[in-house]
C-alpha cells in the first residue's frame, strides 16, 4: 500500500516595490492588483508623492505591494524628496518590479532607474506596461531593449485596464517571495490613513483637470474629517504657489473647484460607502515645494 502523505503548499509572503519612471503605470498596476482604487493615477508626471503599501492576498501568498514616486531628474526640494523616497524602497523589499511603458522608447531615464535596480539585493522583475495601446512588435522590441538594461530574474507584459496578466504578475512575484506567514491581516488593504486617502483623492482631480505647472504646484491638506451618523464631513484646503494658480483652481465663477469637488466626492463616497459632505478651500502658500518643512507638513517627505 502506498503511504498517504499530505503535502502542504508552502506559503510565500513579502514586499514587492513598483519602481520606474513617472507615468510608467505603477499606481495603476497597484490598483489593478488590489482590485480597487487605493492609489491615485493621472497622465501628469510625478502623480505619486509618497510611498504607499497595499496588501494583496492569494491562496498561497501575501504580497505587500509598495507603490513609489516615479524616478526623475529633480527640479526642486520636492522632486529630490520623491526620488529619495522611491530609492529607499529598493533596499527594503524582497522583489523589485521595474516598470517600463511599452509605448515610450527606452531611454537614459530608464537606464538610470535600471542602474539603481541593479544595485539592489532584491529579486528583479521587468514589467512592460500598457500592452493594450502598443503594437505587439513594439512590445517585443521594448522587452528586448529593457532586458539589456539590467540582469532581471524574470519578466512579464501587462495591461492594467484590460486586466491582462495582472494575476499572472502576482503569481510571478509570489514565486520570488520568501516562505513565511502573512505580515498583515487578510482584510487590510493599505497603510494609508483616511486623511491621506482623502487629500490624495482630491489632488487627483486637480491633476486631471489642470495643465502645465498647476498640477505640480498643488498640495492638499485635510482640515476636518468627521464620521457622523450616515455622513462623513470633510473640510480640506487645496494649496498652490501663486495667485494665478489659485484663479485656475477656482475657475470661472467657481466652476473648476465645483467640478473638482463633485468628482472627489463621488470617489470618496465609493471609498467610505457613506454620504460625503465636502467643503474645499483654495489658498496660496508661496514656493512650498522648495521648503522642506512644508513638504513634511503635507506628508510628501520620505520620512528620513
Ligand atoms: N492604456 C493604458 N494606460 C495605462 C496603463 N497603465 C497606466 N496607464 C495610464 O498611464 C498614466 C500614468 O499612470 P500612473 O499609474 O499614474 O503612472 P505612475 O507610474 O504611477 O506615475 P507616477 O506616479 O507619476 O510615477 C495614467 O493616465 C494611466 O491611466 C495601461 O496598462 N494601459
Ligand atoms: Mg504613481
Amino acid at each position: 500500500m502506498p503511504e498517504i502523505t499530505s503535502e502542504k503548499t508552502p506559503f510565500h509572503s513579502g514586499f514587492v516595490a513598483l519602481v520606474g519612471r513617472p507615468n510608467a503605470g505603477k499606481s495603476t498596476l497597484l490598483n489593478a492588483c488590489v482590485g480597487e482604487k487605493v492609489a491615485i493615477t493621472s497622465p501628469v508626471a510625478q502623480t505619486t508623492r509618497r510611498r504607499l503599501r497595499a496588501v494583496v492576498n492569494t491562496p498561497t501568498s501575501q504580497l505587500v505591494i509598495v507603490d513609489t514616486p516615479g524616478l526623475h531628474k529633480p527640479k526642486d526640494a520636492l522632486g529630490s524628496e520623491l526620488n529619495r523616497s522611491a530609492l529607499k524602497e529598493l533596499e527594503d523589499v524582497d522583489v523589485v518590479a521595474m516598470l517600463v511603458d511599452a509605448t515610450k522608447p527606452v531611454g537614459r531615464g530608464d537606464e538610470w532607474v535600471a542602474n539603481h535596480v541593479a544595485a539592489s539585493h532584491a529579486k528583479k522583475i521587468l514589467v512592460i506596461t500598457k500592452a493594450d495601446i502598443a503594437k505587439p512588435e513594439q512590445v517585443t522590441a521594448q522587452l528586448d531593449a529593457a532586458r539589456e538594461l539590467a540582469e532581471f530574474d524574470d519578466f512579464i507584459v501587462v495591461s492594467a485596464p484590460e486586466n491582462f496578466n495582472v494575476e499572472a504578475f502576482e503569481q510571478l512575484v509570489s514565486r520570488y517571495l520568501p516562505e513565511g506567514p502573512r505580515w498583515f491581516p487578510e482584510d487590510m488593504t493599505s497603510d494609508e490613513t483616511d486623511e491621506m486617502l482623502v487629500s490624495e483623492f482630491i489632488r487627483e482631480k486637480v491633476l486631471l483637470h489642470t495643465r502645465e505647472e498647476v498640477p505640480h504646484a498643488v498640495g492638499v491638506m485635510v482640515d476636518e474629517l468627521e464620521f457622523e451618523k450616515k455622513l462623513v464631513r470633510i473640510r480640506a484646503t487645496i494649496y498652490v504657489e501663486r495667485e494665478s494658480q489659485k484663479g485656475i483652481i477656482v475657475g470661472k465663477k467657481g466652476s473648476m473647484i465645483k467640478r473638482i469637488g463633485i468628482e472627489a466626492r463621488r470617489d470618496l463616497e465609493h471609498l467610505f460607502m457613506e454620504k460625503i459632505y465636502l467643503e474645499l478651500n483654495v489658498q496660496v502658500k508661496r514656493d512650498w515645494r522648495r521648503d522642506q518643512e512644508e513638504i513634511r507638513r503635507f506628508g510628501y517627505d520620505s520620512g528620513e
